[in-house]
């Protein structure tokens, strides 16, 4: 299933760990690990690092810096040419986010976010792939029990679904525009059942 493959790897965070000790010892040019460092023109503050993990002579993480503070990272982890993995870390230097291209086209269009009981919680996705978020995620367990989603962009969700065992059990929808739902289907063995809700 997809959400295996989301799950915050600890071996990105490890990667991310020996990407800023690498930087530290970066000059201009690339160094013997294909680190190189750029520094902003106006302020001298460092602002990019970029990486070649594989050793192929094509950078394959980049990672944005405010100073000695790693804020995200791009990373083409299959070495294709295409970013497919987003990090993005909080000041305390932990990954708040992961981010991923659902059309796998090197646009970022998901944002997973780890609970506290280290599994993924939550995705952010934006449907239209123009930034926005109008579709929540809600997983338990690895699993995707509900969502919240705002179709038409007016700002409100219009239309919750309910999750069970990776098949969907039922969705609400608010066809009026009140904000609360007032119709629901139901999936079953026997088809789909419509109730009026209100
Ligand atoms: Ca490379
Ligand atoms: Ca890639
Ligand atoms: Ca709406």
């Amino acid at each position: 299933m997809r959400v295996t493959a989301l799950l915050l790897a600890a071996a990105a965070l490890a990667a991310a760990a020996a990407f800023i000790a690498c930087s530290e010892k970066a000059g201009g040019g690339p160094d013997a690990a294909g680190v190189k460092a750029t520094y902003s023109t106006s302020t001298g503050k460092l602002e990019l690092i970029t990486y070649d993990t594989n050793k192929d002579g094509k950078v394959d993480a980049w990672g944005h810096m405010e100073g000695t503070r790693l804020v995200s990272m791009d990373i083409d982890r299959n070495f294709d040419g295409v970013i497919d993995r987003w990090e993005y870390f909080s000041a305390d230097g932990a990954l708040e986010k992961v981010g991923f291209s659902r059309a796998n086209d090197g646009k970022v269009d998901a944002w997973a976010f780890q609970g506290a009981d280290g599994q993924m919680s939550r995705i952010e996705v934006s449907t239209r792939r123009d930034g926005t978020v109008n579709r929540l995620e809600f997983y338990e367990g690895g699993k995707l029990v509900r969502t919240e989603e705002d179709a038409n962009g007016d700002g409100k969700p219009e239309k919750w679904e309910a999750w069970h065992d990776g098949a969907l059990a039922s969705v609400e929808l608010d066809t009026n525009r009140d904000g609360q739902p007032d119709r629901r289907l139901t999936y079953g063995p026997s088809g789909v059942k419509t109730t009026k809700l209100r």
